[in-house]
């Protein structure tokens, strides 16, 4: 742990040191004052729930003390603030982290002790926020870490959805979904601000008046009307005392409204119109699905999106600027199209409500937003039907059509003799019924567009946003995803965090690239020793986890495969699938062959809506059931499925994996974080040339990464040829056998139908191009084993690996963004 202030050393004793004092001492006063006043609870009766709530309050007064001091730096000093604008986080446990975060976590391991109490099983005990599907959320969840540990002024918007993303549990090897209940027990980390919030109409039509000077008007006779209030949450950058602001938005029925409706004397119609509100903000959509027609979805996105505006001109307000000026003090960034109604939102604030004229609002609006997309998948890319938007957001439709007009009239400058591309470039789809497409509204309304990765950014500029690229190529930028070492490598590997602190000194926390400082003992017998002690308790508690948690043995001394990620078609898990079973068949052929011990193990939630997805899920568990039941395996094979994939569970396997499986079909996966996530624990990479694959490998060197497959050109080429997957399986004798195994109901109990859906779509269309990669896969599956023969060699690949991911740090990715396109600096607040 590296050394910090601790203001026991350095402020006086008096009534702030006692509250809010970092010593073990403190610590454990404060822990017994709150189970005592918060949870009316003395140790003899504490249940896990108060000891975890009591613990919790005592690290939030220390945030709290640095977040006042944290908001009066940035009051006296009015720096350039970025606002992050994402429906979703994804920020996992928050007491670990805050400990971590505080630099108290010794200390409040000595503070229970003393108590006879055990930090770890009180760390357990927390429900994890699930307010996002999968790397989008976790990235915005990466990205407010690094922004508070760069120093940088961040707010980032969002919803409080009472029900996240839903919990898996497997039963007879299928998912099925229970509904999250991670405010069951209440939530101490955050604060509910009823003074700060704002009113969010929607429906109804406009009037355009002409005022007493002549001017145009717009009124909204709006139809319903909802009120969003702020939760806030902090965020503490590591090691310094930042503590940024996470605010996320509650709808609450406007009560004014309520009154009327009672007036009228109908009470239970008032409450139900309460009720009716509440379920803007009540559940995350799982993604996967097309929205496009989901009229909730929209007023979610309209609904954070309004309120997070209004408060950050209430927040400008308070500068005294002229509002023309609003882009000098925010640079807020679209976590892809879903809050890019901001853009129409921010013009009709500025012109309806505090009478800017459209130049100037515009000129405003451009500066202020900047666009991330996230994939390139076409179900993906957000459009709403416009007879839905213009019902539920009639004003805003009428700032598009003329936001668009204006577009369109310079691109007829620019194109006059092509139609086709102005249909194109339009932010209107004018197939029927009409649709108004969100990236092309973000694409014009935003200074700034960048893809995760620079594969996919090439790609967008190709492919999707290529019309856009031909007119703004200076607007495209990279901006590499990155993770934050601080959750995914210090907490969640402690071990391996300590080996590297004694060999590199702690700098390497802040600054990652240090890591590089590794390659010089990869070869080093004595430290590859303690790196492979490190890699085998990890290991081995993730196998401990297991067995209480499902019965299931595993050998921690096998090679761990992990492949855990959202289940999606496109990311192939039932192509690792087929080499499995492709491993069983030689087994079962020849029992005594010599093949290296391994545990194959899945984790992930398919979208309760993706019928394919969920069957993939059933057959992972058919083929490890027959597979772990067989005496001829005799443990050198094992399939396990980690139900219920989260941040948390997410945090025990990372650090387990010896080998990482990120085997998309090229040009699909944007970037992938995942991927980051265990190359940095020291998990080899089996991968395409997708994503953010590409940089990993050149950064850790082809010869430490098992590269297989067809690259993204490739997979163009091929399906444009005619891709006949059947062919392959004819010409292919273990694929064959593979996927007859899978076809007849092997593992199936002899059921020949149960995968036939999945098995019908391989052997017919192949969209994801799996049988194309069988070969080079399971060959390149080959080449993994044998390495893991030499374990100097295999421990030689994995430092190199650890050594120079550095680049994936989340704080190379916020720092790009600070200067590439938010223009922002750091405001370094005093202890
Ligand atoms: C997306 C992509 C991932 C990407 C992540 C963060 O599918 O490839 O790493 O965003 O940029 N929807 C996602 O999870």
């Amino acid at each position: 742990m590296p050394a910090r202030k601790q203001s026991s050393g350095t402020v006086p004793p008096g009534p702030e040191h006692t509250r809010t004092g970092l010593s073990a001492e403190t610590l454990r006063q404060a822990f017994l004052d709150n189970l005592f006043y918060i949870q009316g609870r003395f140790p003899e009766i504490a249940t896990d729930d108060d000891r975890y709530q009591a613990l919790s309050y005592t690290v939030r007064d220390r945030l709290l003390h640095r977040w006042v001091r944290t908001i009066q730096a940035y009051k006296e000093r009015d720096p350039r603030t970025v606002c992050y604008l994402s429906a979703e986080y994804l920020p996992g446990p928050h007491l670990a982290n805050n400990l971590l975060s505080l630099g108290i976590v010794d200390a409040t391991r000595e503070a229970l002790r003393g108590l006879g109490l055990d930090l770890d099983a009180i760390l357990d005990h927390e429900e994890e926020p699930g307010l996002g599907n999968g790397g989008l959320g976790r990235l915005a969840a990466c990205f407010m870490d690094s922004l508070a540990t760069l120093e940088i002024p961040a707010i980032g918007y969002g919803i409080r959805y009472e029900y996240g993303i839903f919990d898996q549990k497997i039963q007879d090897g299928w998912q099925v979904e229970t509904s999250d209940t991670w405010l069951h027990y209440g939530n101490p980390w955050e604060v509910r601000r009823p003074g700060i919030c704002y009113d969010v109409r929607i429906g109804g039509r406009t009037e355009h008046v002409t005022d007493e000077h002549g001017r145009l008007r717009v009124h909204w006779r709006h139809a319903d009307l909802f009120r969003g209030v702020a939760y806030d949450t902090p965020v503490a950058g590591y090691g310094v005392e930042t503590v940024n602001l996470l605010r996320l938005w509650r709808a609450e029925a406007a009560e004014d409204f309520d009154f009327t409706v009672f007036n009228q004397g109908d009470y239970v119609g008032a409450v139900m119109r309460k009720v009716r509100s509440e379920t803007i903000s009540k559940v995350l959509y799982p993604n996967d699905e097309a929205d496009s027609g989901k009229r909730l979805r929209l007023l979610q996105q309209y609904f954070f999106v309004s309120c997070s505006l209004q408060d950050m001109l209430r927040i400008f307000a308070t500068t005294g600027r002229p509002l023309a000026e609003f882009h000098a003090k925010f640079a807020a960034q679209l976590n892809d199209t879903h809050p890019t109604i901001a853009v129409a939102e921010l013009m009709r604030l500025l012109v309806d409500e505090h009478g800017l004229d459209w130049d100037e609002a515009w000129q405003a609006t451009r500066h202020t937003f900047a666009y991330t997309n996230h994939t390139l998948l076409p179900e993906a890319l957000e459009k709403w039907p416009l007879p839905l938007f213009a019902d539920v957001l009639p004003r805003h439709l009428e700032i598009v059509y003329e936001i668009n007009r204006r577009f369109l009239d310079d691109m007829r400058l620019r194109y006059p003799d092509d139609p086709a591309r102005i249909a194109r470039l339009s932010i209107i789809d004018e197939t029927p019924p009409k649709y108004v497409r969100m990236a092309h509204l973000a694409s014009v309304g935003g200074h700034a567009i960048n893809g995760v990765a620079a594969l996919h950014t090439r790609l967008l500029g190709t492919t999707v946003l290529k019309d856009f690229h031909d007119i703004w190529p200076d607007k495209f930028q990279n901006k590499t995803n990155g993770v934050t070492p601080r959750r995914f490598l210090m907490l969640a590997n402690p071990g391996l965090a300590d080996l590297l602190t004694e060999a590199l000194g702690d700098g390497w926390t802040r600054d990652l690239e240090r890591l590089r400082g590794l390659e010089g003992l990869a070869d080093d017998p004595a430290f590859q020793d303690r790196w492979r002690q490190a890699k085998l308790i990890r290991k081995a508690a993730l196998a401990e986890r297991l067995r209480a948690g499902q019965g299931n043995a595993i050998d921690p001394a096998s090679l761990f495969d992990i492949q855990a990620k959202r289940i999606h078609e496109y990311k192939r898990q039932h192509l690792n699938l087929l080499h499995v079973v492709t491993l069983y068949n030689r087994l079962k052929h020849a029992p005594d062959a010599d093949v290296p011990a391994r545990t194959v193990l899945f984790g992930g939630k398919a979208a309760p809506g993706y019928a394919m997805a969920k069957l993939i899920i059933k057959l992972i568990n058919a083929v490890a059931e027959v597979v772990n039941r067989d005496p001829d395996m005799r443990d050198r094979l094992k399939v396990v499925f980690v139900p219920d994939y989260n941040v948390k569970v997410a945090q025990s396997v990372y650090p387990a994996a010896d080998l990482s499986e990120q085997i998309s079909t090229a040009g699909m996966e944007a970037s992938g974080t995942g991927n980051m996530k265990f190359s940095l624990n020291g998990a080899l990479t089996i991968g395409t040339l997708d994503g953010a694959n590409v940089e990993i490998r050149e950064a850790v060197g082809p010869d430490n990464f098992f590269l297989f497959g067809l690259d993204a050109d490739e997979a163009v080429r091929t399906r444009a040829a005619g891709y006949r997957p059947y062919a392959l399986y004819e010409r292919d004798p273990e694929l064959r056998a593979a996927v007859d195994l899978i076809a007849g109901g092997h593992f199936a109990h002899g059921d020949a139908g149960l995968f036939r859906p999945l098995v019908d779509h391989l052997l017919g269309r192949d969209d994801y191009l799996l049988l194309a990669d069988y070969r080079a896969y399971v060959d390149c599956q080959d080449r993994v084993a044998d390495a893991w023969r030499d374990p100097a060699r295999w421990t030689r690949m994995a430092i190199l690996n650890v050594a120079r991911m550095g680049r994936f740090s989340s704080d190379r990715a916020i720092a790009e963004y600070c200067r590439d396109i938010w223009n922002v600096a750091p405001a370094r607040v005093d202890g």
